[in-house]
């Protein structure tokens, strides 16, 4: 029989008010983040953003002639590199934490490194795997193998063809070329263009934008390198230091492949429309090809280029030139296996993990963990702090039980939300006092700063300005004993060079200590 609900009264009505509280308690959903600031990175930048490092391979002719512009007139039959292994390439890239490697497949004499059908100045004409070798194919497939990326670096400048002057055959044959090296070797991550020219040569235009469009068809990950992007730009130097400004926005529109403006390379455009980060070049040797005479910088070196690339929001390409038997010298692969050792020496501890952290501010309010400021503590971009719309400085602080001592900090933005602060601080608490002990610019993809070390039992990161509410993704406090002017081990920490790994091996002992 039909009752009117009222009548069931002490059930269903506590029922009744359970599903609206039930109701209440479901409604009471997590804040959405905020909008993202254009421009924004696309996919495949962030992806290469996210490697960090790649390794270049500077080999060729030149390589057996001792020469860093070979002329194109250098019989092919000087390129034997008897002892060839791509794999062994591969190895070094894949052990010392590079995500990608790029292979000069055609430098400015001209020679290509694979068997191209549209000239005969390549391997196929010198004795190398009696004229039946690919290079380019070998380190494809080394890739392949280790997990890294493969890119290229086809010279636009070519010495030896003669096409090289008439606009149009030479474009034909480069683009031939260039959908020969996209067509037949799977994934390639990055092409590399080279703006230089020698003095007197022959006058012609290239015909970029049809390259651009070509690439991108043919591959569309690949990042294309120069200049003036349209990925990725040059960073304005070889000496793989960035500005310590350094914005990725950036106006493509404003830059010239081959006419570098070296300021705007190095800081990029804070009002820039277009999302085109710096990537840092430089030599582990001072050429950019093997020669008997030189010996590859020290990993300490290695690591002050490592805090000016990657650490102020660029990439880092580093060039390790394979020597004329085909192999990467064991100096260098030595050289590469202390970088990396230093690198996680360093960067592996993270002292923000024994603190209270909190912030005066979060998006969504204290009852929405969502953009908690705890989430500087994940190794990922994509948890980061949000402060609420409105405020007009945001601060995180960190407060230890134990004092702790430090000499570098590490910041990183969520850059897949655009690259937000302008202006930042980091203070410690001495005696009751605030003292800044680091003043910086921007942070984007991530920013390391060392200073001289310092002992506190608080730090509060400020962000002062910001071209919207600013968002942190990562803050690491960290040891480094071994960068020479920044750190209470100096004394002993600039003797490293000279030095073994059984050397560096007592540092991180006394890294072990300090922490
Ligand atoms: C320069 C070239 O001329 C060098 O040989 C080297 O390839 C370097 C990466 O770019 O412009």
């Amino acid at each position: 029989m039909w009752r009117p609900i009222y009548s069931l009264g002490g059930i269903v009505l506590p029922l009744l008010l359970l599903h609206h509280a039930c109701w209440l308690f479901v409604a009471s959903h997590s804040t959405p983040p905020p909008l993202p600031l254009p421009p924004l990175p696309s996919a495949a930048q962030l992806r290469w953003q996210l490697g960090e490092m790649a390794l270049f391979f500077h080999f060729g002719p030149n390589t057996f002639t001792d020469t860093e512009w070979g002329s194109g007139r250098v019989p092919p039959s000087v390129f034997r590199p008897d002892a060839l292994d791509a794999r062994q390439w591969a190895r070094a890239a894949a052990s010392g934490g590079f995500a990608r490697m790029v292979l000069t497949a055609k430098h400015h004499d001209g020679f290509c490194l694979w068997p191209s059908s549209y000239t005969n100045y390549s391997v196929l004409s010198s004795p190398w795997r009696a004229g039946n070798g690919d290079l380019v194919g070998e380190l494809a497939d080394a890739a392949r193998e280790f997990g890294i990326g493969m890119g290229v670096y086809l010279s636009p400048w070519d010495r030896h063809d003669p096409a090289f002057g008439n606009t149009v055959k030479y474009n034909e044959y480069y683009l031939g070329q260039m959908t020969e090296l996209l067509t037949k070797y799977g994934d390639i991550l990055e092409v590399f263009l080279d703006g230089a020219k020698g003095e007197g040569e022959k006058d012609m235009e290239y015909f970029f934008d049809l390259w651009f469009q070509l690439i991108h068809q043919l591959q569309p990950d690949a990042m294309i390198f120069s200049d003036a992007g349209p990925d990725i730009r040059w960073v304005g130097d070889e000496l793989g230091v960035a500005g310590s400004t350094c914005w990725s926005l950036f106006n493509k529109s404003a830059a010239t492949i081959g006419g570098t403006n070296e300021p705007f390379a190095r800081h990029g455009d804070p009002a820039g429309i277009d999302w085109v980060p710096a990537e840092c070049d430089v030599s582990i040797r001072s050429g950019w090809f093997w020669h008997s005479s030189e010996h590859p910088k020290s990993a300490l070196d290695l690591l002050d280029i490592y805090y000016n690339s990657v650490g102020r929001n660029c990439f880092l390409i580093l060039n390790v030139p394979p020597n004329s038997t085909g192999l990467i010298s064991d100096e260098d692969l030595e050289v590469l296996q202390d970088f990396a050792t230093l690198r996680t020496a360093i960067f592996s501890h993270n002292l923000a993990e024994t603190a209270t952290i909190t912030a005066n501010s979060m998006r969504g309010g204290s009852s929405d963990a969502s953009f908690s400021p705890l989430n500087i503590l994940h190794k990922s971009i994509y948890n980061y702090w949000a402060p609420d719309e409105g405020e007009s400085e945001w601060a995180i602080f960190l407060h230890f039980e134990q004092l702790v001592s430090f000499n570098v900090i590490q910041i990183q933005e969520p850059i897949q939300m655009g690259q937000r602060v302008i202006k930042f601080q980091v203070d410690i608490l001495i005696h009751g006092e605030w003292e800044t002990i680091v003043n910086g610019t921007t942070i984007g993809y991530k920013r390391l700063l060392r200073f001289q070390m310092v002992e506190t039992h608080s730090l509060r990161l400020t962000i002062n300005k910001s071209r919207a509410v600013p968002l942190i993704a990562y803050l690491g406090i960290h040891v480094d004993p071994f960068s020479v002017v920044y750190n209470s081990f100096g004394a002993k920490s600039s003797s490293i060079k000279k030095h073994s790994k059984q050397k560096y091996r007592s540092f991180f002992g006394a890294l072990e200590a300090a922490i």
